[in-house]
């Protein structure tokens, strides 16, 4: 008889232990998406920021990327407006949506101070007054209508964690759900295994050797959420390649919708490559002087392929 190989995927979740807190967050996703199905609404997962990859298990140092989490942070605003629930799954600490609006000092610099003998308090300087407010009237409507569930990762195994968790709730879902994986996640990781217990230290050259991370959109796509509308993210620095690149992983995994994007030129500009057409999305510099972000029409045109998409797929 033939021995069943398991698949990379399954291999790195049993060598891998989940995050401490991941039951927890298991109870809320499912509670979160028996709640949105209860009310037939459409819920997006959007994966957001970079994950690490520890080089020690009591980790000191490990391997991380660029992402500061802006994409999957101001999608998450737009697709709130346009009336998705939103699980929010991003890196600890990147940035989220409507604080990422006061990041830093710019929130300190909106603020005045006044103190008295009597009292004192604090005041929204009146310029500041139309930036702080639009934002606040959104977030106290996301946080009063509970269409917003937080989660958050840190390693690649994190990440794996609560991706298959979120999915086993969403699955209920169908059509309606909508995966926005734009989530940067090592390709390489030390197998757990390889990695020393204690800190590395600093007398010699270490030697690391990374491994492969699987791939999880063909789980995701062929197992986990087989009707839900998946939307994958490809970054590339050289622009000679990034088409093919964003084709061949549509061809390998099957799925709805890549958006590709040049590291240096993601704010400005992406192209929507489906099974049968491919377009660009591209703000003119008029639109980036006057604030437009790019996830805005992302976030449109997606919303129109997922209701064409809901329109054709009955659950
Ligand atoms: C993206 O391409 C996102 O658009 C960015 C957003 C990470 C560039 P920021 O967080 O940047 O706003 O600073 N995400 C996916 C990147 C990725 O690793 N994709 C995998 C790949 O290219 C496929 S899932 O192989």
């Amino acid at each position: 008889m033939q021995p069943i190989m398991a698949s990379q995927w399954e291999e790195f979740y049993a060598s891998h232990l989940p995050p401490p807190d991941f039951e927890d967050n298991r109870t809320l996703l499912k509670e979160f998406c028996a709640r949105q199905s209860k009310v037939g609404q459409r819920i997006v997962l959007i994966t957001s920021g970079g994950t690490t990859v520890p080089l020690e298990h009591n980790t000191v140092r490990f391997v991380d990327n660029f992402s500061a989490g802006m994409r999957g942070a101001a999608s998450a605003e737009y697709f709130l407006e346009h009336g998705y629930s939103v699980i929010f799954m991003h890196r600890l600490k990147s940035l989220e949506p409507f604080t990422r609006h006061f990041s830093g000092q710019k929130f300190m610099d909106m603020l005045d101070l006044q103190i008295t003998e009597q009292d004192t308090s604090i005041t929204v300087k009146p310029d500041s007054v139309d930036v702080l407010a639009p934002v606040l009237l959104n977030y106290k409507a996301a946080q009063e209508t509970g269409r917003i569930l937080y989660v958050n990762f840190t390693t690649v195994a994190d990440y794996f964690w609560l991706l298959r968790a979120a999915c086993e709730c969403l699955a209920t879902l169908g059509p309606k759900a909508m995966l926005y994986l734009a989530a940067a996640v090592s390709d390489f990781y030390v197998p757990s295994n390889e990695m020393p217990t204690h800190k590395i230290q600093s007398g010699a050259v270490p030697n690391i050797s990374l491994q492969l991370v699987p791939k999880l959109l063909s789980p995701v796509v062929n197992l986990w959420v087989p009707h839900a509308f998946v939307v994958s993210f490809k970054l590339e620095t050289d622009e000679n390649i990034l088409l093919s690149k964003a084709r061949d992983s549509l061809n390998k995994y099957k799925h709805k919708l890549v958006i590709g994007n040049i590291l240096q030129t993601r704010r400005q500009r992406v192209v929507f490559v489906m099974s049968d057409d491919s377009y660009e999305v591209t703000l003119t510099r008029e639109q980036m002087i006057n604030g437009i972000e790019i996830e805005e029409h992302i976030v449109t045109n997606i919303i129109n392929h997922h209701t064409q998409y809901m329109s054709v797929h009955k659950f």
